[in-house]
């Protein structure tokens, strides 16, 4: 029987480093490295073959070009292999994973990010079992031969999230992960075990590649002594399309007039302002406090329970795709790739 063929994308990170003799640093290191590292490799039960960016990176260097080339190279490949696996750093993971859920929509094989938080070379290293378990997971299909998992996955310490759903939530930890608004999509023990109801499926026939990303785009965080005045440069539809604000609980902000004022003359000179939560889990609820009513007088965008991660990205990728603001507004509040609830 022919061995199933999986696509081994390798961007750097943690898993493939190894130590600078001088400083002690991290460094990225090339693919070989890693292949020397894990003989198992090739005992797994697929045929794997791999491609690495030109200069591995750190995920901190990461940014929307590259993610441009990733799912590129997807798109490119993706009638060859039943599946993709991504190594990729964890620091930046869950915006790659989000972004490349909008570029590629309509999958219908996996595309499975993983990495590690100690190098490859190191014997306590997380990352053996975390690749090894990637590619199993991305090999696997159901009786009549369809990919089990038909989007951008995170896998990361026995377990498998939706990529869009998750964010760093440690920088020691093995569990680096989590995704506090959305069913795991499977756990790994003995056996694998999937929770079936949690799968995507996408209503498209095929796949759909759209790498356009507007970078535009601010992230700010709100604070008890957030001195709006400081922000008015931010505030400037011409240079900033869209900000995200990250407010208290469940979507509020102090009722402080030079914030309201900033936010009033920000969307009504089409820029646009999306609501998300400070908290790890829950969902915006604008209007639930009188606190949060006045966004819903601005006209600003809840982002309901989607992540920072998932909301940058989504942003980006709706600017990039159209001209119209009313449209991007539109389609922000629509559930995509099953970024929100
Ligand atoms: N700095 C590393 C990276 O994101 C952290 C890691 O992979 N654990 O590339």
């Amino acid at each position: 029987m022919n061995k199933c063929k999986i696509l081994l994308l390798y961007t750097g990170g943690t898993i493939g480093m190894i130590e600078d003799p001088e400083t002690g640093a991290l460094l990225a290191f090339d693919f070989d490295h890693l292949y020397e590292q894990i003989p198992e490799l090739a005992r797994i039960d697929a045929q794997l073959e791999a491609v690495s960016l030109d200069e591995p990176i750190d995920s901190s260097d990461m940014s929307p070009a590259i993610w441009k080339r990733i799912a590129n190279q997807i798109f490119e490949s993706y009638n060859d292999y039943q599946g993709f696996v991504i190594l990729h750093g964890s620091d930046t993971m869950a915006y790659t994973a989000s972004a490349l859920s909008f570029m590629l929509q309509g999958l219908k094989k996996p595309v499975i990010l993983t990495g590690s938080q100690l190098p490859i070379g190191t014997i306590r290293t997380d990352g053996k079992e975390n690749l090894i378990t990637a590619l199993e997971i991305a090999a696997t299909s159901n009786k009549e031969g369809v990919p089990l998992i038909q989007e951008v996955a995170i896998y990361f310490e026995y377990t498998l999230y939706r990529g869009n759903r998750t964010t760093k939530v440690s920088a020691n930890a093995f569990e680096a992960f989590q995704s506090p608004n959305y069913p795991l999509l499977a756990e790994a023990g003995i056996t694998i075990q999937y929770n079936f109801n949690a799968l995507f499926t996408s209503d498209y026939k095929d796949l759909h590649l759209n790498t356009t990303m507007d970078e535009r785009v601010a992230l700010l965080k709100i604070f008890p002594g957030f001195s709006p005045t400081v922000y008015r440069e931010l505030f400037d539809p011409s240079k900033v399309k869209a900000i995200v604000l990250e407010t208290f609980g469940s979507g509020n902000a102090p009722r402080d007039e030079r914030l309201y004022k900033l936010i009033e003359e920000y969307v009504k000179n089409d820029g646009i302002v999306i609501n998300v939560t400070q908290c790890f889990s829950g969902s915006v609820d604008q209007g639930k406090y009188a606190n949060s009513t006045m966004f819903n007088h601005l006209g600003v965008i809840s982002g309901r329970d989607i992540t920072t991660e998932a909301a940058i990205t989504k942003i980006m990728y709706l600017l990039g795709n159209s001209n119209s603001i009313s449209a991007v507004k539109e389609d922000f509040r629509k559930n995509i790739v099953g970024e929100i609830s």
